[in-house]
């Protein structure tokens, strides 16, 4: 006799499958009491899953994962200490937009709020620096959860999503689950921008005279690179991005004036300075590019893209607001667009011109090896191609001045919360996401010794990562603010000892080598280089380099120190 019974499916069955539905491919995470009941699941199931060695690794993993493919990175860990240890890989995800669900362990539920064995709050927890968070009390509720933490960590501003299971949630079997169909009345991601509003963008740009685009993240996030290159190349109208924008337009187009903010080009900020228009793609002027909001492009009429509506006009006044994709209004744009709007040169011109007479620069010495010319170095032999990962600090900075890029999502660097230990997880995440690909992550030796324990997945997946250590024995960036900031006093910046990292590469079974020979530099590099497989790199650099041009805080973007 035939039985339409349905089978009775645990918690943490229901989750495996729920991830499938998904078509998740790779979970990054770390075991513990609360989620043995979904690691035993995990042990049948055929979801690849890399045992980090710190939950902040996973995030950061995770982050890597996700940011150079735009799917939500995947992350379980335990409840108490693992759940708040993946605090800042959390709030770091949330302050890039970066799409994430996050699964936490909790105590079973009776033990909620009686101080349970690693009980930790992880919605009251949370709860400020995700896009959304959920407990699961009811069995029958996870897969509908599942759901709507992937479709809300990847849609409108993306963002991680936390979940968080009770122990008994895992165990506890039903046959019978909630419909799953997403219902969110509350969500709305989609654009609202209309046509009178782009109307309004080609009316400022028919009589600007000094027309200006900034490029953001929106723009990776959207898919609207090739949209955004189109759109200013049928206008000639220049280009500068944010930190997170880099890559958005290449290097080396003659449009691209280079980065803006604290550190960035002469030409980009002359340009915020100077334009009549500026036209901001997904950026959300941040502080360091926005240096000095009441002074930010002062005689610009300014039109503001972004799907996050809370954006417009949180920082700096908008002439425009445009609630929308990026992708979306720029191909809106593209069909509406009749002659190009700016055949004057001049503009261009001045421009292009201060791009090539004020470069970033640096001196360079037969003494010792400067980080910059490493990094030059590093994007030659690569050909500006590698996914590059940053740490946070002088280096990081550099790398954006320094490195051609070229393409979406080849910059994995943490912009809004500037975590340092996030190169080296990110850049393993990186590396899984895209196994036939270079990735390369540069990384102080500050910021290497706070997730260093990562190398050991390198070993285990002979992983194709080289980490340059651009060594400078001081914490590089703090350093220069003590300098600049606070007379020379260098409290607690400087190392009084290093560990010797080639052996530390060596004790996790990874190539390593020390480079301290300006001379040879090259030749060493290539030689690194020219072999696959993980390697890490420990390149003694100057102390005394300052990352230039700087626009200290507070101060608008023309006020620029070291430009000769
Ligand atoms: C987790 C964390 N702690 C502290 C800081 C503050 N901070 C910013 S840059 C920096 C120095 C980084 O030094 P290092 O990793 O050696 O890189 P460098 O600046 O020398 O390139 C510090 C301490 C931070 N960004 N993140």
């Amino acid at each position: 006799m035939e039985s339409n019974k349905q089978a009775m499916k645990s918690g943490a069955k229901l989750l495996v499958e729920a991830l499938e539905n998904q078509h998740v491919d790779l979970i990054f995470g770390y075991p513990g009491g609360a989620v043995l009941p979904l690691y035993d699941e995990f042990y049948k199931s055929n979801i690849p899953h890399i045992l980090t060695r710190h939950e902040q690794g996973a995030v950061h993993a995770a982050e890597g994962y996700a940011r150079v493919t735009g799917k939500p990175g995947v992350v379980v860990v335990t409840s108490g200490p693992g759940a708040t240890n993946a605090l800042t890989g959390i709030a770091d995800a949330m302050s890039d937009s970066i799409p994430l669900v996050v699964f936490t362990g909790q105590v079973h539920q009776p033990g909620i709020g009686k101080d349970a064995f690693q009980e930790a709050d992880m919605i009251g927890l949370t709860t400020p620096i995700t896009k959304y968070n959920y407990q699961i009390r009811d069995v029958k509720e996870l897969p509908r959860i599942v759901n709507e933490a992937f479709y809300i960590a990847s849609t409108g501003r993306k963002g991680p999503v936390v979940i968080d299971i009770p122990k008994d949630i895992g165990i506890l079997t039903t046959a019978n689950v909630h419909p799953i169909d997403i219902e969110l009345p509350g969500y709305h991601p989609e654009s609202t921008f209309n046509e009178d509003q782009l109307s309004r963008v080609f009316q400022l740009l028919k009589k600007a005279k000094k027309p200006l685009i900034l490029a953001g993240a929106g723009i990776h996030h959207s898919g609207a690179v090739e949209a955004l290159q189109e759109f200013s190349q049928y206008h000639q109208i220049p280009v500068l991005t944010s930190l997170l924008g880099l890559g958005s337009i290449p290097h080396n187009d003659l449009l691209f004036l280079g980065m803006g903010g604290m550190h960035g080009s002469y030409a980009a900020n002359m340009a915020l300075s100077e334009c009549d228009v500026l036209l901001n793609f997904g950026a959300r002027f941040d502080d360091r590019l926005a240096t000095k909001p009441t002074e930010f492009a002062p005689n610009a009429a300014i039109v503001h893209v972004d799907i996050d509506p809370a954006e417009l006009g949180k920082v700096i006044q908008t002439d425009v607001p445009i609630h929308g994709d990026c992708q979306e209004v720029l191909t809106q744009l593209l069909t509406m667009q009749k002659e190009p709007l700016f055949p004057q040169a001049e503009w261009l011109r001045t421009s292009q011109l201060r791009k090539t007479n004020y470069p970033y620069k640096y001196t360079d010495s037969t003494e010792i090896i400067k980080p910059q010319k490493a990094i030059e170095l590093i994007g030659e032999i690569t050909n500006g191609e590698a996914i590059v990962t940053t740490d946070v600090g002088q280096h990081q900075m550099w790398v954006a001045q320094f490195y051609p890029f070229k393409e979406r999502y080849q910059l994995v660097t943490s912009g809004g919360l500037g975590t340092m230990g996030f190169g080296i997880p990110a850049a393993i995440g990186a590396q899984f996401a895209y196994p036939e690909k270079l990735v390369v992550c540069f990384v102080g030796d500050g910021g290497f010794q706070m997730t260093n324990q990562e190398l050991a997945i390198l070993n285990d997946y002979q992983l194709n990562v080289k980490f340059i250590i651009l060594n400078n024995g001081v914490l590089g960036m703090v350093k220069q603010w003590q300098e600049k900031f606070h007379g020379e006093r260098f409290s607690h910046s400087i190392f009084n000892s290093q560990p010797n990292f080639v052996k530390l590469a060596d004790a996790y079974g990874i190539k390593g080598i020390q480079l301290t020979a300006p001379t040879t530099l090259e030749a060493d590099l290539k030689a690194i280089f020219n072999e696959t497989g993980p390697a890490v790199i420990d390149i003694i650099v100057d102390s005394n380099e300052l990352v230039l041009p700087m626009v200290a805080a507070g101060q608008p973007n023309h006020c620029m120190e070291g430009v000769e």
